[in-house]
């Protein structure tokens, strides 16, 4: 099936009668959300939950892939990134989390700074726009000993963006230091970073977020820490984790929530849904959603979630074919590189347990999805257009 606009841009058709044509048995409510879409109008909380319910995912590519192009055309983008986990020491528990380990525990690891210095080194004289920094909740390691680290990132490597500390490590490093968030953040700021990744998010709904993380900052502290962040003017991502305990309720009231806060501050760069992994943690009993629901799950995202210019497929999660798949479900950003420099995912039993590509293989996997691939940097300006 040839999906939304260049469907109904061939056939000189307007989608509402192109939905008409694909769906003729169309639920009445899916058509009128067809019709709210074509015309610019958001969906309410009601709307998303019908979409879940009801609509199946040829529908959702079509509305999907028509929000997709109005806001970014066929770009894909990706960009030329590391991450570096420091550390893998937690002081919390969640169920979900395969590689939180304690101190002095088997498989545990806490980097140094020369560890750090060493990783950057690797890349003297090459091409990187982005190191990605992020880990456990260390009890002995507090702002100052970050903002160090910052400091060293920017002073071996001034050109990079770092993109560093979910709002769950960013509560516990600056309570440490006894200070207040928004002192704490202006700091980081003025030793480096850049902005902040998205994780931490999990689930907002209170009550799963209980029984998946129950010790873990609260809901509403993720959207505060990132409400001041971009009031300081620090950008940040957003992310949910889906497909373990939470109903598809929960999951519209996550983007809902986003949605609202982002409506006020416009601080987002992108949604990033991160489907749960099963293995070696506490909530496998949990299960798997099948690849069809990762599909559905971003192409719901894409359409209630008007006010966010991205939507990214995490790869090394994934993989590489879903991440392929997925950029006719809404999807326009693949992540990057990564160069096998993330342990989160294969621990938690992603097939690929070394995740690297180069630009090429990214270049190759996006024009294969008919799709033109550009180089971003984080904050997704255009670095290089891969005409095809
Ligand atoms: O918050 C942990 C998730 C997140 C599992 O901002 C799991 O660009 C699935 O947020 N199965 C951290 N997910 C990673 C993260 C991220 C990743 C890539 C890009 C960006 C970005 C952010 O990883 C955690 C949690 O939601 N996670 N365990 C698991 N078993
Ligand atoms: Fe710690 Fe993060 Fe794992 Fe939770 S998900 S236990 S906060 S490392």
């Amino acid at each position: 099936m040839i999906f939304g606009q260049r469907f109904y841009e061939m056939n000189n058709m307007s989608l509402p009668d192109t939905v008409q044509v694909l769906f003729p048995d169309i639920n009445s409510g899916l058509a009128k959300i067809a019709e709210k879409v074509y015309n610019d109008q958001r969906i309410t909380y009601d709307e998303g939950l019908l979409l879940f319910e009801k609509a199946d995912l040829g529908f959702l590519g079509v509305l999907a892939d028509h929000v997709r192009v109005k806001n970014n055309g066929n770009y894909t983008f990706f960009n030329r990134n590391f991450h570096f986990e420091p550390t893998n020491i937690c002081i919390y528990n969640c169920k979900f989390c395969s590689y939180k380990r304690k101190i002095n525990e088997p498989g545990s690891w806490e980097y140094s700074y020369d560890d750090l210095l060493g990783r950057l080194k690797e890349y003297d004289g090459k091409p990187l726009t982005e190191i990605h920094i992020v880990g456990g909740v260390h009890p002995k390691r507090d702002l100052h000993y970050y903002g160090k680290m910052l400091q060293l990132v920017k002073s071996h490597r001034p050109d990079i963006h770092i993109k560093a500390f979910t709002a769950i490590e960013l509560d516990f490093m600056i309570r440490k230091a006894g200070m207040e968030l928004r002192e704490g953040l202006k700091l980081l700021k003025d030793y480096g970073l850049d902005s902040i990744p998205g994780g931490g998010a999990e689930i907002f709904n209170e009550e799963i977020r209980k029984q998946v993380c129950f010790e873990k900052s609260d809901s509403e502290l993720w959207l505060e820490i990132h409400r001041i962040a971009h009031e300081l003017g620090i950008p940040s991502n957003a992310t949910i984790l889906y497909g373990h305990i939470e109903g598809y309720s929960d999951r519209i009231d996550h983007m809902s929530r986003l949605r609202e806060l982002q409506d006020l501050t416009g601080g987002f760069n992108v949604f990033i849904p991160l489907k749960y992994k099963k293995e070696n943690n506490l909530l496998s009993e949990a299960g798997e959603v099948s690849v069809l629901e990762d599909l559905r799950n971003f192409a719901v995202s894409r359409i209630f979630l008007d006010n966010f210019d991205h939507i990214k497929a995490y790869w090394p999660m994934i993989g590489k074919e879903i991440a392929q798949l997925s950029l006719a479900f809404g999807v326009d950003d693949i992540d990057g590189t990564i160069d096998d420099s993330t342990k989160i995912y294969s621990m938690a039993g992603s097939e690929d347990k070394s995740p690297k590509l180069s630009t090429e293989e990214l270049v190759r996997i996006i024009k294969e999805a008919k799709r033109v691939p550009v180089e971003r940097d984080t904050l997704y300006n255009k670095l290089h257009v891969y005409e095809v």
